[in-house]
């Protein structure tokens, strides 16, 4: 049997912004692509939909695009229903779509309508192919409920489990209730994956392989998503031979990630230009995303507030872009310990202003212009003219 396996539609992502038709156009060429494949079943990993409750104007877009689907149901798939599909495809639902048993979900409403067959800790058998299915659940839970399912491969056919979790492997953080590849079921020819967004196969220690599809839409969440192609995996379960097909005509994606060490405001504004020019000066056929993280931190005297990066993305517009702008976090962060260490000291409010102010200074050109101590002191009694005198260097008597 021949499938296609795709994941993370997120129809509807940056719904009212340029890029809103964009998870529309993205699948309806990889629904193209897999039409020219001649598949007999598609799988779905979750997250069809980027928001919960989207709102008409996105169903309307699904809708439209999954009527225009031109794939034959050879194997006669049903819905709950019991409505032969228009798409013989099994879906479970993602961490995007679940709203607790109490409520329907979109991908049921894709279900009624009869594009897909929604799975959740249930199977499907078609011919010797076992699918398995399990919606994505909050991560605290998601041990339990894989145990309580329980998926128990049928011996000498060929076995899918569709999740749709976190796993510790590819996370950078780490919590105990994540699941890990290890807590898998063994057994299983083939386990798939969503949620996580950029594709990946591995071989499971207890046997069959583990794999990912990947968003067939950049969300631009992690740079290992930029670096990946977007795209969808087909399978041959007589072979079981799994390959990788890249969506056609994407937007190109770029990450930009710049890290500076005490510099000033236009070293920044420089590289950032310099970088932006590299991509600009190449021809797409899809204006490019690119996404700059800056961190890091200035020289003193300079500021975080002074980086214009409005004025930079205005000299770029082939460019969609958007920033990240970490440059000196550090340096909050140890202001804001300060305070709250001297808070904790109950400091009187003179000490605390005192240590503000020369916190302060020290991040300007000014400290060592001028004597520091003698003009807390007069302005602090209010001495305004003799202050102003001290910064004018009209009164030097340092
Ligand atoms: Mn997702």
């Amino acid at each position: 049997m021949k499938i296609a396996i795709i994941s993370d539609w997120h129809l509807g992502l940056n719904w009212g912004s340029d890029l809103e038709f964009d998870s529309f156009a993205q699948l309806s060429q990889a629904f193209e692509q897999i039409k020219s494949k001649d598949v007999d079943l598609i799988l779905v990993a979750g997250d069809l939909f980027d928001k919960k409750d989207p709102n008409h104007e996105v169903y309307y877009e699904a809708i439209k695009l999954l009527n225009n689907v031109d794939t034959e149901n050879k194997i006669n798939l049903k819905n709950a229903e019991g409505m032969i599909l228009k798409i013989p495809m099994l879906s479970i639902f993602g961490n995007h779509e679940f709203k607790g048993k109490d409520y329907k979900s979109t991908v049921e409403l894709l279900e009624v309508i009869g594009f897909l067959k929604v799975l959740h800790a249930t199977s499907v058998k078609i011919g010797d192919v076992n699918v398995f299915g399990l919606g994505g659940v909050p991560d605290r839970y998601a041990k339990d409920i894989l145990n309580k399912f329980n998926p128990l491969p049928v011996p000498n056919e060929y076995n899918i489990l569709m999740v749709h979790q976190s796993f510790k492997e590819y996370l950078p953080f780490d919590s105990e209730d994540m699941l890990s590849l290890s807590n898998l079921p063994a057994n299983f020819n083939l386990i798939i994956n969503g949620h996580l967004h950029w594709n990946i196969v591995v071989d499971l220690e207890q046997g069959g392989k583990f794999m990912m599809p990947g968003s067939t839409v950049s969300t631009q969440n992690k740079k290992l998503e930029a670096d990946k192609p977007k795209g969808f995996y087909l399978l041959d379960t007589n072979t079981n031979n799994l390959v990788f097909e890249e969506i056609k005509n994407t937007r190109p994606i770029f990450y930009i990630d710049l890290k500076f060490n005490k510099v000033d405001i236009q070293t920044i504004t420089l590289e950032i230009r310099k970088r932006l020019t590299e991509i600009n000066n190449k021809k797409y056929n899809k204006k490019p995303m690119v996404r700059v993280r800056i961190k890091g931190d200035l020289e003193e005297g300079y500021f975080s507030k002074d980086l214009d990066l409005k004025k930079i993305e205005l000299e770029f517009p082939e460019l969609y872009l958007s920033f990240s702008n970490k440059i000196d976090e550090k340096r909050l962060k140890e202001s804001l310990e300060k305070l709250k260490e001297l808070q904790t000291k109950k400091a009187n409010v003179e000490g605390i202003s005192r240590e503000i102010f020369f916190e302060q200074l020290k991040q300007t050109q000014f400290s060592n212009s001028f004597d520091s101590q003698r003009l807390f002191e007069l302005l602090y009694n209010k001495d305004l003219e003799k202050a102003k005198d001290i910064i004018l260097d009209k009164d030097s008597k340092i």
